[in-house]
């Protein structure tokens, strides 16, 4: 089942347990073809947000073009999760894996367990930073605020670049 329509995306990935780099890695390898990531942005390591008794994330976001619906799109990325090895955790707990949807193009969704943009946006440097990285003039649906206004408006201390594993 398709839209039939071509809908830019924004996804933001994390990992904070076992081979974090791996981890995210093989979301890339697993998307579908309905699923067309057009630009990564860079690893970025992340101190954790929401409950901080955990490993530091590293986090990531992806702009892409798909002809799924959201919930379709929001299925996918479950099966994903699933497929990498996530297991059952508590609400911001500590996650092998986690995709969530930002945008999906200027579609505003607001149903159970998906709320497009993400809701958590605005609040959230892990996700912000990167965003900065690939789409700084992305605007809100029917607003004029930018990643770039968000960005400058919270502590960004907690995020930085990630060098990888190596020595
Ligand atoms: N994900 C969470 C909770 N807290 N903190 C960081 N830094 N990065 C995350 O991806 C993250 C988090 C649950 O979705
Ligand atoms: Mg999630
Ligand atoms: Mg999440």
């Amino acid at each position: 089942m398709e839209s039939g329509l071509r809908e830019i995306i924004y996804l933001s990935l994390g990992s904070n347990l076992g081979d974090r780099e791996a981890n995210l890695e093989s979301v890339f390898e697993e998307l579908p073809p309905a699923i067309e990531v057009i630009v990564r942005s860079s690893i970025y390591q992340t101190e954790p947000w929401g409950f901080e008794d955990q490993p530091d994330f590293l986090n990531m976001v992806a702009q892409g073009k798909t002809e799924l619906t959201p919930r379709e799109l929001l299925a996918y990325l479950k099966k994903i999760e699933k497929k990498i090895g996530r297991k059952p955790s508590f609400i911001y707990g500590p996650r092998l894996v986690d995709v969530d949807i930002l945008f999906y193009g200027e579609k505003v969704v607001d149903e159970i367990q998906l709320t497009i943009p993400h809701e958590k946006i605005p609040e959230r440097a892990f996700v912000l930073v990167p965003l900065m990285e690939i789409a700084p003039d992305l605007k809100y649906p029917d607003s004029d605020q930018t990643i770039s206004d968000l960005v400058n408006s919270i502590d960004t201390s907690g995020v930085s670049l990630y060098e990888g594993s190596q020595e």
